[in-house]
């Protein structure tokens, strides 16, 4: 059940596609403290789930969060802010109601922070709408979000193979050795992420020659060897003279514009850029057309970068700077004036009064961009999907965001922005996963093995071994950082088992993500979800549920030879060392110690559940979905339903996609399909002791 509530007039988003049961004047369960207050008195076991992409844990209580997307890579658990605002909160506790708060500014989420037990949202203006979501479990009022806003996007097959990325591959050859060095060392891969490096000066639609030449012909050398190339485009367009993409921007007044109608200026990458328009159709129409010279080369992923949008500078702020820096010339610094001229001049990034500086033409209004902030990333991902269903309609096209609030997630998934090569980030990583899905973003990954600061083997290894379960599997990293592509390290063999595993148990990822998107559901989710009258499974934050079968407990801390897993009933412990049989061994419900090697990686099967896997291969092209062997831990017998679809066209719902998969317990499988797929046990070694 959906209860909307209007307050003032608020500025329609766009991200609201579904319909409300009901309206109403005042809230339900909140307390209206006043007209853009909301409070509401926690119960000491509730639990708030939530808030997407934001620091800290599974369970959001104890901090301030702000909803207002920025550009901070170092996002350490002192911030409140990061690239995206998930405005969605679940509490779950005595009642049990999901928030979801359609607005397009500023709100602060006090969870518990000023006062331990007191949740209030406190919204910047009081115009916005209010939904409150009541259901009997957890996953229904997922569920009912999603039909609220939408179904959450779809990527092709190969999206869901492994990428390699790394701000700094300066050229097609560089490029060449990175596919040749997965291929050579049976590292299996699927995509390369290009990233600014490929443009000329950093201008969007622009490939530069003299690193690119023929990127056509480049694109197709790629595709025989089973790789997909995924350009980066920035949210700013370079000023210059005679590049067509400004030049069509400022004739037509597709750019954000100052007060006095001139074109907004910032720095970025490019030195100075203009801001497309992304929130006024005409200029979103006109910035997605511009894709084709890509769709026309037959690239079709890309990841848009920059769109909170990060401003370096703004022309305004950066001469005012100037302007005081004279000033601070002739005085004594002392401490107090030290720190003013230090900060002054660090907070030219950042500086939160430049979203002040420009204006958006939505239809017939103009609104200053600071009410509209966090709707850019994901009116930057709606011109490049808008344009997709047009230029390629029944193709899929990989897309990803950095900055997005909800309702991008029918667009396009996200990475979690730069994040550090820190155990901790790995943590994070990890308790990301279920509450961005909550928010409907099913497609997210991070950037395994940190973006920034240097990385280590062991970190990468763990890393890897958790980004084996997450939709999107990107090695990112920032220039000048340590190298990471896999065949640095020593241990290449134990890198190439992981990755394997990843192909090996695509069958079974896609299928989960494909169901979890059609049926409006989580691909990761908390324990709890899955075992809501499990007092302890309420409070752990460093296991999560992927898909209907698996648990998985990763290892997040240096030097560690296993971890503690709480297990919420009797599972089948699963070991991958690179050996395909798996050893395989029943625990218990409650708390083990479970060894786990460096180049292991661990994973649990619910009893009566299957986990369907392929024999591998080195691309998702090259991977047998049609003939599988069955994980299984069955005490009666189990039914699986499993997805597939030839992953590039987008005729979803087809019912033939849809297979059922039955064992017994002793059995053989058998399975009921349309298309020919064949089901055996994966032949099973002897339980091993501990
Ligand atoms: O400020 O394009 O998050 O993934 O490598 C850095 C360079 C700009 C930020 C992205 C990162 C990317 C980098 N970009």
């Amino acid at each position: 059940m959906i209860t909307k509530i209007k307050y003032g007039t608020p500025i329609e988003t766009g991200t609201v596609v579904g319909k409300a049961d009901a309206e109403a004047d005042r809230p339900i369960f909140l307390t209206q403290v006043c007209n853009f207050i909301l409070s509401y008195r926690l119960g000491q076991k509730d639990v708030v789930y939530g808030l997407g992409e934001a620091v800290r844990g599974i369970n959001k209580r104890g901090w301030r969060y702000t909803s207002s997307n920025i550009n901070d890579s170092l996002h350490t658990e002192d911030k409140q802010s990061l690239y995206a605002a998930h405005n969605f909160i679940l509490v779950d506790g005595a009642e049990r109601f999901g928030v979801f708060v359609d607005y397009a500014g500023t709100i602060t989420w006090d969870i518990g922070y000023s006062d331990l037990n007191l949740l209030t949202i406190s919204v910047d203006r009081p115009d916005f709408y209010l939904y409150i979501i009541t259901a009997p479990t957890e996953s229904q009022i997922i569920c009912e979000l999603r039909q609220l806003t939408g179904r959450s996007y779809i990527p092709p097959k190969w999206a869901f193979g492994y990428g390699q990325s790394r701000w700094s591959y300066m050229n097609a050859d560089e490029v060449r050795t990175v596919v040749k060095k997965h291929r050579e060392l049976g590292l299996p891969l699927d995509v390369v992420w290009l990233d600014i490096d490929y443009m000329e000066n950093y201008k969007d639609f622009s490939i530069s020659e003299a690193a690119f030449p023929n990127m056509k012909e480049f694109v197709d050398e790629m595709r025989r060897e089973g790789v997909h190339l995924a350009p980066v485009i920035d949210a700013g367009v370079k000023i210059e003279d005679g590049y067509d993409i400004y030049e069509e921007g400022k004739n037509n007044g597709y750019f954000c514009k100052r007060a006095d109608e001139s074109d907004f200026v910032a720095g970025v990458w490019p030195g100075r850029v203009c801001f497309p328009d992304f929130l006024n159709e005409e200029a979103r129409e006109w910035f997605g057309s511009k894709y084709k010279l890509f769709l026309d080369m037959g690239i079709y992923g890309f990841w848009n970068d920059m769109n909170e949008p990060a401003i370096f500078y703004s022309e305004e702020n950066l001469e005012e700077v100037f302007n005081k820096i004279s000033e601070y010339r002739s005085k004594n610094l002392d401490i107090y004036t030290f720190f003013t001229f230090k900060n002054m001049v660090s907070n030219i990034s950042r500086h939160a009064e430049d979203y002040e500086l420009f204006w958006h033409e939505c239809g017939d209004e103009k609104i200053r961009h600071d009410k509209v902030h966090n709707l850019f990333g994901y009116n930057m991902v709606r011109a490049a999907a808008d344009a997709f269903d047009k230029m390629a309609e029944d193709k899929r096209v990989l897309l990803i965001s950095r900055s997005s609030c909800i309702g991008a997630h029918r667009y396009s998934g996200v990475w979690t922005g730069d994040n550090y090569s820190w155990w901790s980030h790995l943590l994070l990583n990890i308790r990301m996963m279920p509450s961005l899905n909550m928010c409907g973003f099913l497609f997210s990954g991070g950037d395994i093995g940190g973006f920034s600061g240097n990385t280590t083997e062991d970190l990468m290894m763990r890393w890897l071994a958790f980004g084996v379960f997450t939709p999107l599997m990107r090695n990112h990293s920032a220039m000048a950082t340590r190298r990471q592509e896999l065949w640095e390290f020593s241990q290449t063999e134990g890198f190439r088992n992981i990755v394997r595993l990843r192909y090996i148990l695509l069958p079974y990822i896609y299928s989960e993500f494909m169901k979890a998107v059609l049926n409006d559901g989580m691909y990761f989710k908390p324990l709890s979800f899955d075992y809501p009258d499990d007092e302890d499974a309420r409070t752990v934050e460093d296991e999560l549920m992927v898909g209907e079968s698996i648990l998985i407990a990763p290892v997040y801390e240096q030097n560690a030879t296993g971890r503690y897993v709480y297990l919420p009933e009797e599972m089948l412990l699963v070991r991958w060392t690179g050996d395909v049989s798996m050893s395989r061994r029943v625990y218990e419900k409650g708390r083990h110690y479970i060894h786990v090697a460096l180049d292991e990686v661990i994973f649990f099967i619910r009893p009566d559940h299957l986990v369907p896997v392929s024999r591998g291969g080195d691309c998702v092209e090259r991977t047998d979905f049609n003939h599988l062997m069955l994980l299984e831990f069955i005490k009666h017998k189990a039914v699986y339903e499993l997805y597939d679809d030839d992953g590039e066209t987008r005729d979803y719902q087809n019912p033939a996609h849809y297979a059922t998969i039955y064992l017994e317990k002793d059995g053989e499988p058998t399975v009921s399909a349309t298309r020919a797929i064949t089901v055996e046990r994966l032949a099973e070694p002897s339980y091993r002791p501990k």
